[in-house]
């Protein structure tokens, strides 16, 4: 039998941190996990992604206060104990976990897998300490990633590159059923609808979805024409910000809000330096709804948060060619946290506003 005893303090309410914790849902975060079967209010079984299962039966779960459970799988069982407590608005958890190998040859695992235990509630304690926030009016890349959740089950999702990646990796829901296709580190612009066309000729039942920007739409659009000819019902979200906006964000944050070559709206004839979109600038080009007309794609433009499910539900329903919604968010939205050039992980800025930023 192994023993690890563990208190963290989380500088937020007591409430939101036992729904974090308690929480069986919101688990997409642990890579670990491909799933988690929740078979009555007192049972649930994770999966891990190498096939390994192991059983949790709750046996004590007092609101907010304390939350035990058993967990048993093929190579030890144990027991936890959760005991919630808070002082003004920092709540802390008092966690023991004891575990015993049912192997003698697991026993030297023991120890790792607590360790690993111990880096999952330190995961916890960020997420609630600092959870993603967006804000919340209006047309916000949050809700439409939050509709493409909700819309579609049985879905591949191809992100192009940069803020549209960012807050696709930030709000997908991914599971076995909903996978992501992205090109990360060094990404490459124009990435998202040559591999949504080829994840939806490979995988002709399940749903396909773009999330990109307007300027990696751009990179490869002439590849409308192959998802036409080929009568692939993709569905290509553009969230168009007006800017490349990761560059934008750069300049904005780091250049004293020099921008530079960023603003899809600009004309030569524009005054030599600008800062800030006004209701003064050139019209949008292209315009995306024309654009996918005139191959023969179907077409949405959403500005309202309230258009956002109908278009995409036309879209899924829609079986013979693409279809195209360019949403029209905040031109000047940035993706937190961000961690600037030069710096290291630990110190990221958390929110627009922070070091004076
Ligand atoms: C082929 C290529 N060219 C240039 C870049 C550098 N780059 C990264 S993000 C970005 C802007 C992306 O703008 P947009 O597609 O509108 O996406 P947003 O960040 O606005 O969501 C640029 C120019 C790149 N990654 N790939
Ligand atoms: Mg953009």
């Amino acid at each position: 039998m192994a023993v690890s005893n563990i208190r963290e303090d989380f500088h937020a309410e007591l409430q939101k941190v036992w729904e974090i914790v308690t929480s069986l849902e919101d688990t997409a975060w642990r890579s670990d996990l491909s799933r988690v079967e929740i078979i009555d209010d007192k049972q649930f079984v994770e999966y891990t992604t190498s096939g390994c299962q192991t059983t949790f039966t709750v046996t004590v779960r007092e609101e907010c206060r304390r939350w035990e459970f058993d967990m048993e799988n093929d190579n030890m069982h144990g027991h936890w104990t959760g005991i919630f407590s808070s002082k003004g608005n920092v709540t802390t958890i008092d966690f023991t976990e004891d575990v015993t190998a049912k192997k003698w040859f697991m026993k030297p695992f023991i120890g790792a897998y607590l360790k690993k235990q111990e880096w999952q509630e330190q995961i916890r304690q960020w997420k609630s300490q600092y959870p993603l926030s967006m804000k919340t009016e209006g047309l916000t890349p949050e809700k439409v990633i939050r509709a493409i959740n909700h819309t579609f089950d049985n879905a591949i999702i191809a992100t192009d590159v940069r803020q549209n990646q960012l807050w696709a990796t930030q709000f997908l829901e991914l599971s076995e059923k909903k996978q992501m296709l992205t090109s990360g580190g060094l990404g490459t612009m124009g990435y998202g609808f040559p591999a949504a066309i080829g994840a939806q000729i490979g995988n002709p039942s399940k749903d396909v979805i773009v999330i990109s920007g307007d300027g990696g739409m751009q990179m490869n659009i002439q590849e409308m024409a192959t998802a036409i000819c080929y009568e692939l019902p993709i569905t290509i979200c553009i969230l168009n910000n007006g800017y490349l906006g990761n560059v934008r964000q750069w300049q904005e944050m780091f250049f004293d809000r020099r921008y530079s070559s960023t603003c899809m709206r600009y004309r030569k004839s524009c005054p030599s330096s600008c800062n800030a979109p006004t209701e003064h600038c050139p019209e949008y080009t292209p315009d995306f709804m024309k654009l996918a007309e005139s191959y023969g794609a179907n077409s949405f433009r959403v500005t309202k948060e309230n258009e956002i499910a109908a278009a995409l539900e036309n879209a899924k329903h829609n079986l013979k060619v693409p279809t195209v919604i360019e949403f029209i968010i905040e031109p000047e939205a940035n993706v937190m946290p961000i961690v600037p050039p030069g710096n290291a992980l630990d110190d990221m800025i958390l929110e627009s506003g922070d070091k004076g930023i």
